[in-house]
């Protein structure tokens, strides 16, 4: 039984949430190892997208835990660097769309944490930033190349080299999150979105999923093939035979409501 995660499906969506309030849900080596095994127990036959949040109202994360963080060696930075990485990127590559509801700080692994999912929104008191420098240590769950990939390098190194935090609005502005909404507004925005994705024909938004991820590490000529190939498995799928066949038959009823999608 996890002590620091709390994991709810609601029909098609899924809800995770870090749930270490005292210490505003910073990540320790336990919450880490229970994210992990989350991740690894949802069932992606019935649940379509996860919404990724943290317990109360002040922070989402606040980043690794500095007090478990402050004795390490070497060795055992380079461990806990891995074991971070290791479920950021099984996070990142989680075949079903993913949304981080970004309520409050977002700092250090907090921040990063958010950039491994697909979409990010956040509550008007969210505050973004990479503080490790300030700390003596640099990001380690991949903050250096995550946050350059989606706010360019020139505001990334901005933020990281000044340590400097950024609240939602400027957030909003570098392209870091999609949606600012109060905060009381966030959850069900963030389930709404879900629930939009979570209509769609499943394995066609995982495909994109997948061909917008593996296309981003791939140069042009390779990643139009990746494309290529997803597009070309969809005409396997029973959700493009009757999805096309509703658009043609002019019915518009059906051609608003296509049959219930497969997931599989
Ligand atoms: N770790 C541990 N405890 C934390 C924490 C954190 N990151 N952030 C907050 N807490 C705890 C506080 O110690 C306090 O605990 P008690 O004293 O009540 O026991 C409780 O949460 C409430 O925090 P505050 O009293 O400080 O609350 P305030 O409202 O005054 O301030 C704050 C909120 C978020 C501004 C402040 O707590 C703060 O500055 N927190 C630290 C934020 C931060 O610097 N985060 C980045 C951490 S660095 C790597 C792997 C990973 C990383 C780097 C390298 N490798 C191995 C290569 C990642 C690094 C980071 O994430």
């Amino acid at each position: 039984m996890a002590e620091f995660i709390v994991y709810e499906q609601k029909d098609k969506i899924a809800v995770l949430t870090i749930s270490r309030e005292k210490a505003l849900n910073a990540l320790n080596s336990q919450v880490l190892d229970e994210l992990d095994a989350a991740l690894d127990a949802i069932d992606f036959d019935t649940v379509r997208a996860l919404v990724l949040t943290g317990a109360g109202e002040k922070s989402f994360v606040a980043g690794a835990d500095i007090g478990e963080m402050s004795t390490l060696t070497k060795a055992e930075g380079e461990a806990f660097g891995k074991k971070g990485n290791d479920v950021f990127r099984k996070l990142e590559t989680l075949p079903i769309p993913t949304i981080a509801a970004v309520n409050g700080f977002a700092l250090g692994g907090g921040c990063e944490i958010s950039m491994s999912c697909d979409i990010r929104i956040c509550s008007d008191n969210a505050i973004f930033g990479q503080p490790e420098v300030g700390l003596g240590i640099t990001p380690g769950f991949g903050g250096t190349q995550r946050l350059a990939r989606l706010v360019g390098p020139g505001m990334a190194k901005q933020m990281i080299y000044s340590a400097r935090n950024i609240k939602a609005d400027e957030a909003l502005r570098i392209g870091l999150v999609n949606a600012v909404y109060p905060q009381e507004e966030l959850m069900a925005a963030a389930e709404k979105l879900a629930s939009t994705i979570a209509q769609n024909a499943p394995i066609a938004v995982r495909a994109c999923k997948k061909a917008i991820n593996e296309g981003l590490e791939a140069d042009m000529d390779e990643a139009i093939v990746i494309e290529e190939k997803l597009f070309g498995s969809c005409f396997e799928t029973e959700d493009q035979k009757a999805g096309m066949a509703n658009f043609l038959e002019k019915d518009k009823e059906k051609k608003l409501k296509v049959v219930p999608f497969q997931n599989k």
